[in-house]
């Protein structure tokens, strides 16, 4: 049972795809006040209560604890002070003395206080007074994620080949690096379905350009990629280049599609491009005009997409840069003092991101100026609504794989998310992990990490114990940062390794497919924590390091470095197997606490007792995958 509480007038964020009757914020069981504009709500929280939700947020898979803050935000280091990474995904799921959940439907700043200030309250204020809070009821939790689930709609379903192995690194420069790419995987014997083209492949950062040097003839490449079975998925960044002659940049500036400041001209800011306008994606024709622009790619035979830099990240604002750099030239050939001089760094520090840059920006919402802060939360996932509602209209659904790195819940019915800019770090093997479950959640089955780590340099054990959870995860993508240590499986000693890891994933691809098309077509999810299977179970309702998957299956990834294993903790009997390449060992083990050995070139899986999944042989490609000719595991 759902119940919305409203208040005010509350902006349509397109969520929801079921209209419930409005209740009066009065009647809402949980108590409040006003202040500073914004209404701030608690409910208590009993000690075994456990709190799962927020999508793609830091920390563990059971939220208490900390504070955080539903606020879209471009932010590389997703270390575990951190209060909100890209998206805002507010839902949240109590289990324990009750079971409820809450949706705030709300664009603008939610700070969740969920038992950091007081560890028996959670503590919930939303920044502003136009507001929905729906009141989810159900039996247990998944009875509540369901519902939910139900009422914003059906998840994203990609194509069958984004679920092969994806290489991506910013940046395979031109069509020498891709070839290179693709023809090392294929002399290793690794499986691979996708290259990607981030934003070098660009003429000068351009959306919807391809530089002609770099790829001359590119619908002729594409062609002949897939032929080779190989998608190529360009980077689409939210900032439009500033540049006479540009089409996309006059069109939109003639029709007054970017976003504007407080005195109607275009707001300008700073990107990979530099100088940018900021199609106003809330806009309805807006978004009909820039999702048409995809079809330029698409004639080139792109059918795949990821959509960038859409929180909306602004480098620097073209009013912010000229104020910083007056104030720099003011100072010239004085003596700067220690204040001043850091004075000085913090200014121009601090033009990324700015607050006072978000508030300057305002979009049009049924021809009424409405102040970005408001609706922040909203651009990524309109911006990914764009293009999703074009090739609905013109592809038909499931044709085009896209994933954007910002997000609202609503977006999940037109795209998958992937979790931005993470480390090559161990803790962020578990961090992937975690954020799984709340994702599902949220309606987001499509997603994935960035295998190996985004940022600084990875180690052979690391990428392979990241691959051997990623084997699971929809998107299975390697994605490392420009100046980075090379980390595409040929690139380390025993390549072999890499290839009976990757192998793994194509053999499971029958199933997780299925997996995957059941969760979407149930609103169920893909990854539960442990305790929603086994709500009686103290171990496993505070299991931080394991997930459920599908209806047969329990992962538990090996996540620190210099070890040969890890403990797991077993629900119940299951069977322990260890799937490398083409070889499929089983042990059967029995309920209780294990130590399992695992090789790098390994990956664990638990089968529950009495179910068995699908394999099939491994191939180069999804393509040549013989679906249909699968063998039960057990
Ligand atoms: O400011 O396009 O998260 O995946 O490689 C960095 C370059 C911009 C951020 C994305 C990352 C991508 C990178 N982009």
């Amino acid at each position: 049972m759902i119940i919305r509480y409203s208040h005010g007038d509350p902006i349509d964020t397109g969520a929801l795809v079921t209209a419930f009757d409005k209740h009066d914020l009065s009647e809402f069981p949980f108590k409040g006040q006003w202040e500073n504009g914004g209404f701030r709500f608690s409910f208590p929280m009993a000690p075994q209560d456990i709190l799962y939700g927020l999508g793609e947020s830091p920390r563990g898979i059971n939220k208490r604890g900390w504070v955080y803050e539903s606020y879209c935000s471009d932010d590389p280091f997703h270390t575990e002070t951190k209060q909100s990474l890209y998206a805002a995904h507010n839902f949240i799921l109590l289990s324990g003395s009750q079971t409820f959940g809450l949706f705030i439907d709300f664009p603008a700043r939610i700070r969740w206080d969920l038992g950091y200030t007081r560890q028996d309250v959670a503590e919930i204020t939303i920044d502003g007074a136009d507001f929905d809070i729906y009141l989810i009821q159900g039996d247990d939790p998944r009875a509540v994620i369901r519902a939910f689930r139900a009422a914003i709609g059906k998840s994203y379903v990609p194509p069958r080949w984004a679920f092969g192995y994806q290489q991506s690194r910013w940046s395979y420069h031109n069509a020498a690096a891709v070839d290179e790419v693709i023809a090392r995987y294929d002399r290793a014997g690794i499986p691979l379905d996708c290259v990607y083209l981030d934003i070098d492949y660009m003429e000068r950062y351009k959306d919807f350009t391809v530089d002609e040097n770099a790829f001359p003839d590119f619908a002729r490449y594409v062609r002949e990629k897939r032929a080779q079975g190989i998608h190529l998925i360009p980077i689409i960044d939210a900032g439009v280049k500033k540049e006479e002659g540009y089409d996309v940049y006059e069109e939109g500036r003639e029709n007054g599609y970017f976003c504007k400041k407080a005195d109607g001209s275009d707001f300008e800011g700073g990107v990979w491009p530099g100088i940018c306008g900021f199609p106003d994606f809330l806009d309805p024709a807006v978004r009909e005009w820039f999702g048409a622009k995809y079809q330029r790619l698409l004639d080139l035979g792109i059918d795949g997409f990821w959509n960038d830099m859409n929180e909306p990240a602004i480098f620097y604002s073209a009013d912010g840069i000229e104020a910083a750099l007056e104030e720099a030239a003011a100072l010239k050939g004085k003596n700067l003092d220690l204040s001043g001089f850091f004075h000085l760094k913090d200014t121009f520090a601090g033009l990324s991101n700015a607050q006072s840059d978000y508030s300057s920006i305002y979009h049009n919402i049924g021809g009424k100026p409405v102040n970005h802060q408001r609706v922040h939360n909203l651009y990524g996932a309109s911006m990914t609504k764009a293009a999703g509602e074009y090739f609905e209209k013109t592809c038909g659904k499931g044709k085009i794989l896209m994933f954007s790195r910002a997000s609202y819940i609503g977006a999940h019915r037109s795209a998958g998310i992937w979790f931005g800019d993470n480390h090559s770090w161990w803790s962020h093997i578990l961090l992937n992990l975690k954020m799984l479950p709340g994702a599902n959640m949220c309606g987001f089955l499509y997603c994935g990490a960035d295998l190996g780590g985004f940022n600084e340099n990875a180690t052979r054990d690391l990428v392979l114990r990241f691959l051997a959870l990623g084997v699971f995860t929809p998107l299975m993508r390697n994605h490392s940062a420009l100046g980075t240590r090379d980390q595409e499986g040929y690139r380390f000693e025993h390549p072999e390794d890499f290839r009976d890891v990757i192998q793994v994933r194509y053999r499971l691809i029958p199933y997780l497919y299925a997996s995957f098309i059941k969760a979407s077509e149930n609103d169920d999810l893909l990854f539960r924590p442990l305790s929603l299977d086994y709500p009686d179970d103290p171990i496993a309702r505070e299991c931080e390091t394991q997930l459920m998957l599908g209806d047969e299956c329990m992962i538990a990834p090996v996540y620190e470095q210099n070890v040969s294993g890890r403990t797991v903790y077993l629900p119940e009997d299951m069977t322990f197997v260890k799937l490398s390449g083409e070889r499929t060992e089983t042990q059967a083990l029995t309920k209780g606490l294990h130590y399992i050995k695992v090789a790098l070139n390994e990956v664990p899986l638990f089968i529950r007792k009495g179910k068995t999944i699908p394999l099939c042989k491994p191939a180069m490609r999804t393509s040549e995958l013989k679906w249909d000719d699968t063998v039960p595991l057990i």
